[in-house]
């Protein structure tokens, strides 16, 4: 039989109820804007980030690595560690440079004024335009990495906000949402493998920004890896979405751009802050799991 009663009945004006029992009631607020002021530290290279290594940090860190490994010297970066269970993205500094206080956020110090940019997929696609790479320029190409790239900023809420919350995070289980996302996020799953039953990367034949974006949350999940869910959601099943993880767990790049602003797992793994390039020689890079 599915749970049917609650004694909850919606009061006819919500109130902000500050120990809600989730997991992170402590930081979850109604208002945006800054709760304390404090300005962001610059280092020496012309990108500055603002991050964690979240599936959304890793998504940036990920692409600053594969830019560095083509020989893009200007994407050189100092990688500062925002510790959003401690509130750091409410400081005035960060607010500024992502009014919406989630990271990741990145300044570019090479243009005449410093140029903000936030939101993963914004910052993605300003890297891939900027340095003219993982992103095709062929109309047919580009338009099908972008349809990707922006199906995982609709997709990843209903992932993380929905199903993880409701089956990791709430103080108690709901039935009715459980099922809800679950059913949601398996149809995304079939949604991935499809596609990855054809071509071998998201949008085609090359490795893209769509892959980046994805990889962190879907390759993650299908290896069990996000919210204890893998025998849940019978992730096995997912064959090509599997080898498509895999696959990008053994670039180089990607080995390092996921150690970036890790602050979990075996320490060996974990680079708090990047600002060289010789940073990750004390570092192991396998020490990681294959995605996560
Ligand atoms: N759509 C955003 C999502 C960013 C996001 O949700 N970041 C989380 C960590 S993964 C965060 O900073 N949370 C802090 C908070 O909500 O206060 C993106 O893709 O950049």
């Amino acid at each position: 039989m599915p749970q049917t009663l609650s004694d909850y009945t919606p009061a006819k004006v919500w109130e902000w109820n500050r120990e809600n029992g989730g997991r992170f009631a402590n930081i979850n607020r109604p208002v945006a804007g800054a709760t304390h002021e404090k300005d962001l530290p610059i280092g020496k290279h012309p990108m500055q980030l603002y991050s964690l290594a979240t599936p959304n940090g890793v998504k940036v860190t990920v692409m600053l690595e594969e830019l560095l490994a083509i020989g893009h010297s200007g994407a050189e970066y100092d990688a500062w560690l925002i510790k959003i269970n401690e509130g750091d993205q409410f400081s005035s500094g960060f607010v500024g440079a992502n009014p919406n206080s989630k990271i990741p956020a990145l300044f570019d110090h090479s243009t005449p004024e410093p140029t903000r940019v936030f939101e993963s997929g914004s910052i993605l696609l300003y890297l891939a335009e900027k340095f003219g790479a993982f992103l095709p320029t062929e109309h047919h190409a580009r338009t099908e990495t972008l349809n990707w790239l922006f199906w995982q900023m609709g997709s990843a809420p209903m992932l993380g906000g929905g199903f993880g919350h409701f089956y990791a995070y709430a103080p108690f289980k709901i039935e009715y949402a459980i099922d809800r996302y679950a059913m949601e996020v398996k149809r995304q799953l079939d949604v991935l493998d499809r596609n990855l039953g054809e071509r071998e990367y998201m949008a085609g034949d090359e490795y893209s920004i769509a892959d980046m974006a994805i990889w962190p949350w879907y390759g993650a999940l299908v290896k069990g890896l996000v919210y204890e869910a893998g025998e849940f959601l019978s992730v096995q099943d997912y064959t090509n979405v599997i080898r498509w993880t895999d696959q990008i767990a053994e670039r180089p790049a990607v080995k390092r751009g996921r150690m970036v602003n890790r602050v979990m797992g075996d320490p060996a793994s974990q680079l708090h802050e990047r600002h060289d390039a010789s940073d990750f020689d004390t570092r192991t890079q396998d020490k990681i799991v294959p995605a996560g």
